[in-house]
């Protein structure tokens, strides 16, 4: 349901018409896309129908066709709530994205899909698109859950979570009689796709994952074929085979700061464009996306608007995963601890900017080099996240820790203490999680019900703080007294809303 635009006005309400293509001529020229959406063809499939996808590869996609000429089209899949993918087929797949600049917004609808299907609606269009020769590259922005990776996976081998219910139970469907039903994890659609293609005519095909997880494309590519080897998907060996030739997994770095859409997001951009947009989306003006150069088919020219081939992308990775999205989940757990809402609430503090900064530089000495300059790069955070046109919730960040922090701060804080550094404001950040994770703060998480039993089954903090690192997958930190000892004593201040940088 969309609101009609100035609902809360004194004059009433604008009956206002809706965005599709026989509105582009009436859009103000400044809000029209970059191309006719006509010319577009399917060339890209991707899973993950969220607002990042479309305020971030969606706007390369589209600027890399304009400028090439090239019809690369996006077909994407909703893996689960029908929603955007309803509002955008209303809207011949048109959104807009309007950019929140410190100073002010502009909105510019993006042509960039050519199809928004739903995984579990749409089953034989998807298998067909996987399977088509056209279509050469597949992107992936399904979140760290999306991966069904197995708890402390990188120590013991095998990466997919196999007991996982919803991985067993897909697996169990391509085993089922007469060929099996149709997987509804991502992953395990994904891998029957690409086992059809590479049964048919092998096809070279590039899958890209643009998630926020180190080596990304390394994990995704390991769920994939472990799937297709548990499975009971027909000719398993030659599909691996042929997989090994035929299909690239590249490793991705995104970055753009995109706050859930809200209904006053919508308001303002039918005030923008003039007529409703149901999939409006906005965004920081900065945005980046950094590639490894190992495609195995043709892709979109992504680089004629800016985007970053290079050889190696793991400096970059490392280095936004720990400063940007570190300091970004320190700052949810701690903020939403001393009663703050947005990420901007939280720079406006007098322990905002410092907590940034001192994170920054406490992680810094763990970072390869050949990436950006940490010092630069904390600075550039900074003005970043204090931009108050934003309103980025903090639950939203805060929402998944148990999945995001394994990525975010552990590796950090294990080769810090490792190399016997003090890590003062890792722990301080630690305890803010812990505290977000008592059942009566609880941050939505899939394992909320896993760590609430943490907090019933110890009375003593230190306890409670093993028994949530381990909760992790970080035993060997749960074993680190001094490192217990440290987060436990910080537990108090924050009860009391303190943050003590
Ligand atoms: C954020 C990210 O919600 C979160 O966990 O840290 O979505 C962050 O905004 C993006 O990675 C920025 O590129």
């Amino acid at each position: 349901h969309i609101p009609p635009v100035g609902a809360g006005d004194p004059g009433g309400p604008r009956r206002l018409g809706r965005l599709g293509r026989a509105a582009l001529p009436g859009l103000p020229p400044e809000c029209r896309p970059a191309l006719d959406p006509e010319a577009l063809r399917t060339r890209v499939v991707h899973f993950g129908l969220g607002a990042f996808h479309r305020a971030h590869q969606a706007v390369w996609t589209e600027q890399a066709a304009a400028r090439s000429g090239e019809p690369w089209g996006i077909t994407a899949v909703a893996p689960r709530s029908p929603g955007t993918a309803r509002a955008l087929r209303e809207q011949d797949h048109l959104y807009s994205l309007t950019e929140r600049r410190p100073g002010g917004a502009a909105t510019r609808v993006i042509a960039a899909l050519t199809g928004a299907l739903v995984l579990s609606e749409d089953a034989a269009r998807l298998d067909a698109l996987l399977a088509d020769p056209e279509v050469t590259v597949v992107t992936l922005t399904v979140t760290e859950k999306g991966y069904h990776r197995a708890p402390g996976y990188a120590r013991e081998g095998p990466v997919l979570d196999r007991a996982a219910p919803a991985v067993a139970q897909d697996l169990e469907r391509t085993r089922a009689g007469g060929g099996g039903t149709r997987p509804t994890t991502v992953i395990g659609r994904l891998a029957a796709g690409l086992a059809t293609r590479m049964r048919t005519d092998a096809a070279p095909l590039t899958v890209v994952s643009c998630d926020n997880m180190a080596d990304n494309g390394a994990v995704l590519g390991a769920v994939v074929r472990e799937f297709i080897a548990a499975s009971g998907l027909p000719d398993r060996q030659t599909v691996l085979d042929r997989m090994a030739g035929a299909v690239a997994f590249p490793a991705t770095v995104v970055d753009r700061i995109v706050p859930a859409t809200t209904g006053h997001d919508l308001d303002r951009a039918a005030a923008a464009l003039g007529v409703r947009d149901g999939a409006a989306v906005t965004g920081e003006p900065y945005r980046q996306w950094v590639l490894e150069d190992a495609f195995a088919a043709p892709r979109p020219p992504w680089e004629l608007d800016g985007a970053l081939f290079v050889p190696d992308v793991t400096p970059y990775q490392l280095t936004k995963l720990r400063l940007l999205n570190g300091s970004h989940s320190a700052l949810a757990h701690l903020g939403l601890a001393a009663g703050c809402g947005t990420v901007a609430d939280a720079l406006a503090t007098d322990w905002g900017a410092p907590l940034v900064r001192d994170l920054c530089a406490e992680i810094a000495p763990t970072l390869p080099p050949g990436g950006p300059d940490p010092t630069a790069y904390a600075a550039e955070l900074e003005a970043r996240f204090r931009n108050p046109a934003m309103g980025h919730r903090l639950r939203q960040i805060a929402a998944d820790g148990s999945l995001k922090l394994p990525e975010r701060w552990l590796p950090a804080l294990r080769s810090l203490r490792a190399a016997g550094a003090a890590t003062p404001l890792l722990e301080l950040a630690l305890a803010g999680w812990i505290h977000t994770t008592h059942p009566d703060r609880q941050a939505a998480d899939p394992a909320a019900e896993t760590l609430a039993a943490c907090w019933r089954s110890h009375t003593e903090p230190e306890g409670t703080v093993r028994a949530l690192l381990t909760a992790l997958g970080a035993s060997d930190l749960a074993e680190d007294t001094a490192l217990t000892g440290a987060v436990a004593a910080r537990l108090p201040a924050l009860r009391a809303g303190r943050i003590e940088v």
